[in-house]
């Protein structure tokens, strides 16, 4: 007897699923947060060939870009980081005075989409809640269905091991906490702890974003807004350009080091 529909579609969902989540178990980069640094980081690092898995703990991924700047669905970038968005086909409007407008919509889905066409894996809904710590490095990603987490049920985790692993997750450098509370671990910034970003000053927030762009531990790197977290650089708001270059930054970084060891 033919195979019913209902069986067919629930069926090619969790085979189609469940082969991808396997070939994702063990990755050469784990991204944690899929906002614009961590998207431009990992479409790069795919780009060059490495196993890239992204989990995003939101339904969809795209981080802080989707709003502009209070709901205003329209994003700046300086004009030296638009050839970024040029290059994931993203297109913007030159103002002629160093900075380009463009549609936030375009931005997020354009950055999604160059991620994925890329190569990366990206696993949204699920949320990072621990690290592995081996023998002096940061090896794994402890993840969790994010649903579980929000109604706090008492589910164990499964664990994604990685080459190397980026905090992507923005404001709060949620897997830098993990390595210095948790794992007592002293990480590369001023006083071995998470500094703590400091209020608003565009100018300064957005030089610094790609200076604090750094390996923090052997296996562990930051980018875009955790990044300035960790090193107590300044907040900018509704400008992109910085976040951009620090996945660029972060990208290189990681195939250097990879490259190196192996
Ligand atoms: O904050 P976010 O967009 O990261 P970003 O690349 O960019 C910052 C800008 O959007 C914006 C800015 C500064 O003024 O320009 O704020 O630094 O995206 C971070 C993503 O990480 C996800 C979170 O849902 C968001 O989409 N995230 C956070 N914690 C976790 C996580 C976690 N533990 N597991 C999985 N995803």
């Amino acid at each position: 007897m033919a195979e019913v529909m209902e069986e067919t579609i629930s069926g090619a969902i969790v085979r189609a699923f469940f082969a991808k989540f396997e070939r994702n178990l063990a990755v050469d980069v784990g991204i944690v947060g899929a906002g614009p640094s961590g998207l431009v980081a990992a479409r790069y690092l795919a780009d060059a060939g490495l196993r890239v898995a992204i989990f995003e703990s939101k339904l969809a991924p795209g981080g802080g870009t989707w709003g502009g700047g209070m709901l205003f669905n329209e994003v700046v970038v300086q004009a030296d980081a638009a050839p970024i968005l040029h290059d994931f086909a993203i297109r913007t409007n030159d103002l002629g005075n160093g900075y380009h407008t463009l549609d936030s919509v375009e931005m997020a889905s354009g950055l999604i989409f160059g991620a994925r066409k890329a190569g990366a894996t990206i696993f949204n809904a699920m949320c990072v809640e621990d690290i592995c710590v081996r023998e002096g490095r940061i090896c794994g990603l402890v993840v969790n269905w994010n649903p579980v987490r929000r109604l706090e049920m008492h589910v164990d985790p499964v664990v994604v091991t990685a080459r190397a692993v980026l905090d992507g997750t923005g404001h709060p450098s949620e897997i830098v906490h993990k390595a210095v509370d948790k794992a007592g671990i002293k990480v590369d910034s001023p006083t071995g702890g998470i500094m703590g970003e400091k209020p608003m000053w565009m100018e300064d927030g957005e030089r610094t974003t790609v200076i604090n762009t750094k390996r923090l531990y052997p296996g562990l790197y930051a980018s875009g807004m955790a990044a300035n977290n960790v090193q107590g650089g300044f907040r900018m708001g509704p400008i992109f350009g910085g976040m951009l270059k620090s996945g660029k930054k972060a990208a290189e970084l990681i195939l250097a080091d990879l490259a190196a060891a192996k």
